[in-house]
C-alpha cells in the first residue's frame, strides 16, 4: 500500500529514481519505501548473522589447516556482512535493539536456507558455492538498488562474497576430480540435500511474492524472484553436470529452443513451513543466536557504561 505522500514529493521522489539517483538517508521518501527497507535490510542482516551457524559448527573439524582458516575467515566475513547491514537499516529509523528484538522474538524473518543442518564438510563446500553463489546472483541486483547505504554495502558484500564461492567450488572440483570414491558420495548426497532449499533461497514465484510489485517500482529490486533463479540455474547447472555430479531433480530439462534449463517444480509446502518456523533447524539456529545474546550482555553493558562515563567526564571538564 503507497502511503499518503503529497503528489509533488512523491513524484520528485521517482523522478530521482528514474534518473538514477541514490536516495540517502536525509531525503524524503514514502513511508512505505522506508517500511519495505527496513524490512528487507533487516531480514538481510539477520540471514547474515544466523548463516554462520551451519558452517560455524565445522570449524573444529575442517579437514586441515589450510580449510579451518578459509572457513573461519568466510564466517568472520558473514558477521561483518551483518554489521554493515544492521547499520544500513539504522539509517531508516530503526535501532539495532529493535532488530534483535524482533529475531529473537520470532517476528523477524531471516533466509530460509540457513534451517538447514549441515550434516558434513562437504556442505560447507556446497554453501560457499551455491548458497553465496545465489546470494550473488541477488545481491549484484541489490548493489544497483535506489536506497545509497544498502547499494554500497552491497558493492563491497559482493566482492567478499565472490572469494565465498569460489572456496566452495574448489572444493567440490577437487573432491569431484581428485577424491576418493567416498568423497564423491558425500559431495554427491550434499547436493542431493542443499539443492531444492537452495532454490527456495529466490523466494516465491512472482505471481506469489507480494512485496515485488512496489519493490520494482522503486529501484529497490530491479529483477523478479524468478528471473534471478532462472539465470542462476542456467549458469550453475552445465557447471554441476561437468563434474559428473547427478542433479536430484527428475524433471529437469534442457530446451533447446529458449536454451534454458527447466525445472521440476519446487515444493513450496516445505518453503513455508521452513518461513514459518517449523524447519529442521529453525528452534536450534534461534536458540543459538539467543545464547549469544545473553552471553554477550555483559560486553554491551560495559559499553554504554564506558560511553556515559566519557560523556560525564566531558561534561563535567567543560570540553
Ligand atoms: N527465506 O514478496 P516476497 C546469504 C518471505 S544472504 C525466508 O517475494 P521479497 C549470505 C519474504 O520475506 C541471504 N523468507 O518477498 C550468506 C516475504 O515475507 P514478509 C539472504 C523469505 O522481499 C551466504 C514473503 O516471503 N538474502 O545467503 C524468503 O520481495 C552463506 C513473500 O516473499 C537477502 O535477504 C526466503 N528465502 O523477496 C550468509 C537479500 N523468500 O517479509 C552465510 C535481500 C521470501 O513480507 C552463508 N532480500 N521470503 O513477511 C531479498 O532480496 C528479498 O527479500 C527476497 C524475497 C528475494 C529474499
Amino acid at each position: 500500500m503507497i502511503d499518503s505522500a503529497p503528489e509533488k514529493k512523491l513524484q520528485e521522489f521517482e523522478e530521482r529514481i528514474a534518473r538514477g539517483e541514490k536516495i540517502e538517508p536525509g531525503d524524503w521518501m514514502p513511508d512505505e519505501y522506508r517500511r519495505q527497507l527496513i524490512r528487507m535490510i533487516s531480514q538481510h542482516a539477520h540471514s547474515e548473522v544466523v548463516g554462520m551457524l551451519p558452517e560455524g559448527a565445522w570449524i573444529p573439524h575442517a579437514p586441515n589447516l589450510r580449510r579451518k582458516m578459509v572457513l573461519m575467515a568466510k564466517v568472520q566475513d558473514e558477521a561483518g556482512h551483518g554489521q554493515y547491514l544492521y547499520h544500513a537499516a539504522e539509517t531508516l529509523g530503526i535501532s539495532r535493539e529493535e532488530m534483535l528484538d524482533a529475531l529473537l522474538a520470532g517476528r523477524a524473518k531471516y533466509s530460509s536456507i540457513f534451517n538447514y543442518p549441515t550434516l558434513a564438510w562437504a556442505d560447507v563446500a556446497w554453501i560457499g558455492w551455491l548458497v553465496d553463489g545465489a546470494a550473488i546472483k541477488n545481491q549484484t541486483m541489490l548493489a544497483q538498488c535506489s536506497y545509497g547505504p544498502y547499494s554500497r554495502a552491497m558493492v563491497r558484500i559482493c566482492a567478499e562474497e565472490t572469494f565465498h564461492y569460489k572456496q566452495g567450488k574448489e572444493m567440490i572440483v577437487k573432491y569431484m576430480t581428485t577424491g576418493s570414491d567416498a568423497q564423491k558420495a558425500m559431495v554427491q548426497d550434499g547436493l542431493n540435500r542443499w539443492w531444492w532449499p537452495m532454490l527456495m533461497m529466490f523466494g516465491p514465484h512472482d505471481s506469489d511474492s507480494p512485496n515485488s510489485p512496489v519493490l520494482m517500482r522503486w529501484g529497490i529490486k530491479t529483477r523478479s524472484n524468478d528471473d534471478l533463479r532462472q539465470e542462476f540455474i542456467n549458469e550453475e547447472i552445465p557447471e554441476v553436470l561437468a563434474l559428473g555430479l547427478t542433479i536430484p531433480d527428475p524433471d529437469l530439462l534442457f530446451d533447446e529452443t529458449s536454451k534454458t534449463w527447466q525445472i521440476g517444480p519446487i515444493n513450496w509446502d516445505e518453503f513455508w513451513q521452513v518461513v514459518r518456523g517449523n524447519g529442521p533447524m529453525n528452534a536450534e539456529r534461534l536458540a543459538a543466536r539467543q545464547k549469544a545474546h545473553d552471553d554477550g550482555r555483559w560486553v554491551r553493558e560495559a559499553v554504554a557504561a564506558y560511553a556515559e562515563k566519557v560523556a560525564s567526564s566531558k561534561y563535567a571538564s567543560g570540553k
